[in-house]
């Protein structure tokens, strides 16, 4: 699991950084439709770094296609709802990279940590502090959904969020080798993962 926690703040987190400067806007909640036919098939780590963009028919068959996400920011949660094509019944692992305002870095990542289960991690530092956990469901095949939600006490009430998103699968995974699906929610683009607008808390 650990891995899988390290290779989502690697993939949102990284590219949460290179996104662009803040645009103030009120609102609550935000949705991305995700482009299609744009899973990332990676073998390898460090042999295939860049990986394979799969084409329309290996992207569903890798049962995380996804179709779009929602992020809600109220008063008392974040809730974040993934929506897919067909979505596997195996295990998944989704996330999100939530960035807080007055601070240029992402500051928590939201990760499943069972089929039931996410936790909030704190990326400040390298400890990657578990703060808290919240809930997750999910419903399996066509139009399938992934829904996470957060208190917002655990984030320490932020005034406002952007928030990226994105889901992994791992298939075959031992210490040697293994072959992974990865899924970031963008309008636009395959390895990046779109960020929401700014999201206030009302
Ligand atoms: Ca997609």
């Amino acid at each position: 699991m650990r891995t899988i926690t390290h290779l989502l703040v690697g993939g949102l987190a990284t590219t949460a950084i290179l996104t662009g400067t803040a645009v103030t806007a009120t609102a609550q909640s935000d949705k991305i439709t995700d482009k299609r036919a744009d899973v990332v098939q990676y073998d390898d780590f460090e042999e295939d770094e860049a990986g394979t963009i799969l084409d329309r028919a290996d992207s569903l068959a890798s049962g995380i296609e996804a179709t779009s996400a929602t992020v809600k920011h109220s008063k008392k949660s974040i809730k974040v709802t993934i929506r897919f094509a067909d979505l596997t019944r195996q295990e998944v692992q989704a996330g999100a990279v939530v960035r807080v305002k007055g601070s240029k870095q992402p500051r928590y990542l939201i990760s499943s940590i069972s089929r039931k289960k996410v936790a909030v991690y704190d990326l400040k530092g390298d400890e990657m502090k578990q703060l808290c956990t919240g809930k997750q469901t999910k419903k399996a095949g066509k139009k399938g959904t992934i829904t996470f939600s957060v208190k917002r006490t655990c984030l320490k009430k932020p005034k406002a969020i952007k928030v990226q998103t994105g889901v992994s699968r791992f298939i075959n995974f031992d210490n040697e080798s293994f072959t992974i699906y990865q899924e970031v929610i963008s309008s636009s683009r395959v390895r990046t993962p779109e960020s929401t607008k700014w999201l206030k808390a009302s």
